[in-house]
């Protein structure tokens, strides 16, 4: 403990922090320890964030998917989840609803649905329309998952009116990476996103965690994500899914997942983290929020069929993925939504530090 103190004090000062001390935070498990890890996460947090939180909404418009990830349970041989695709229109609703519920984000998200992917330019057409009528109806800034487009796609996209491009390695280990994204290329996920920070959208980077990772692989993935300049970092606890190779696979506890977030904000101080309600639902999401994240990611609104990823169902139809449900916790832990004007400044900043790091490449 103490020489953890030291640690935290580096951290406190944005200090470097050298791999072995990132690995000594992210073994501290329970007990003081861990309370002090999650203390100075959120002193960082509130000094470039205060007491506010943002809220995503999140549509995921089509469940089809060409790929097969071991432990997604949309994956395209899972014979047994039933799928959907939206139209345009409920797209669209769904979004207004969100918007006016008080997000401030859309999160467009898809399988690799051959039909918007594999049907070529009408395909991409249609995905870009989508993002462009999003953009319009809500005047918010939209994100947009669908996988791995091609890079004249995603510029389309980004010209339509999408902000972020979020698109997570899951690992940055490439055995792993093979055993969870089979028969994907490592490289092309990899280049995409550097492409889309190359065009000048924010991105995000992701890690799923109990998936037979080593705590060196975190480590490594601390690094890469630093060198990537991520403008949001997540790492998501992995939900067995029925009908999938790792159905059987038991649920890691959810300390681990929060030492990450810990340590990501440490590392990341300015970067959004997102408390996702996909994992846990509105039952882990004060302990999220008290590791340091200052996203609720996953808001969906109820009876509208739409689903989350890794917990399919969970707290939407009784209406707590929404924002008047997580309103009463933001305010148990003294903290606020973000109003839209506020969640634009945090974007700004992200321009503004790229800036700062051209500058400093330049020199
Ligand atoms: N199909 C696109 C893709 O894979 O990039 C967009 C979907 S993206 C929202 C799916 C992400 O959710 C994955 O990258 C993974 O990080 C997370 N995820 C999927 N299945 C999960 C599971 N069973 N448990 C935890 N996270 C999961
Ligand atoms: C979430 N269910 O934020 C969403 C999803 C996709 N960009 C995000 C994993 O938890
Ligand atoms: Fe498809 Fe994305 Fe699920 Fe992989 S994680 S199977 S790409 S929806």
């Amino acid at each position: 403990m103490k020489s953890l103190g030291k640690v935290f004090n580096k951290a406190l000062q944005e200090e470097t922090l050298s791999s072995d001390e990132i690995s000594a935070l992210l073994h501290i498990s329970g007990g003081e320890g861990q309370q002090a890890l999650f203390e100075t996460a959120r002193t960082l947090r509130h000094r470039y964030f205060d007491n506010f939180v943002g809220l995503y909404g999140f549509v995921y418009f089509s469940t089809y998917c060409r790929n097969d990830c071991s432990f997604c349970l949309y994956r395209r041989s899972n014979a047994t989840c039933e799928r959907y695709r939206k139209t345009t229109e409920e797209i669209v609703t769904a979004s207004k609803f969100l918007a006016e519920s008080g997000v401030n984000l859309i999160d467009l998200t898809m399988g690799e649905d051959p039909a918007y992917l594999n049907a070529g330019e009408k395909g991409y057409e249609q995905l870009v329309d989508i993002v462009r009528r999003v953009k319009n109806a809500t005047g918010l800034p939209v994100m947009i998952s669908p996988g791995v487009v091609p890079k004249e796609v995603l510029k389309e996209l980004k010209e339509a009116g999408a902000t972020w491009y979020a698109c997570y390695q899951e690992t940055h280990n490439h055995e792993l990476f093979h055993k969870l994204r089979l028969h994907q290329s490592y490289e092309e996920r990899w280049e995409i996103k550097e492409y889309a920070r190359q065009i000048g959208m924010l991105i995000e980077e992701g890690l799923l965690v109990g998936v037979g990772e080593k705590l060196e692989d975190a480590v490594q993935s601390m690094h890469v994500m630093q060198e990537l300049g991520a403008d949001q970092v997540r790492a998501m606890t992995f939900v067995p899914q029925a009908g999938t190779p790792l159905a059987a696979r038991v649920q890691t506890a959810n300390h681990y997942e929060l030492n990450l977030i810990a340590v990501m904000r440490i590392l990341f101080p300015v970067c959004c983290i997102p408390a996702s309600l996909d994992v846990e639902g509105i039952q882990g999401l004060n302990d999220r929020l008290d590791a340091g994240a200052n996203i609720v990611t996953s808001i969906i609104p109820p009876l509208s069929g739409l689903q989350g990823v890794s917990q399919s169902t969970l707290d939407i139809a009784e209406g707590y993925r929404t924002v008047e449900g997580v309103r009463p916790l933001l305010s148990r832990l003294g903290l606020k939504p973000a109003d839209n004007e506020l969640y634009l400044s945090w974007l700004k900043r992200f321009e503004q530090h790229r800036e700062g790091w051209k500058t400093k490449e330049a020199a």
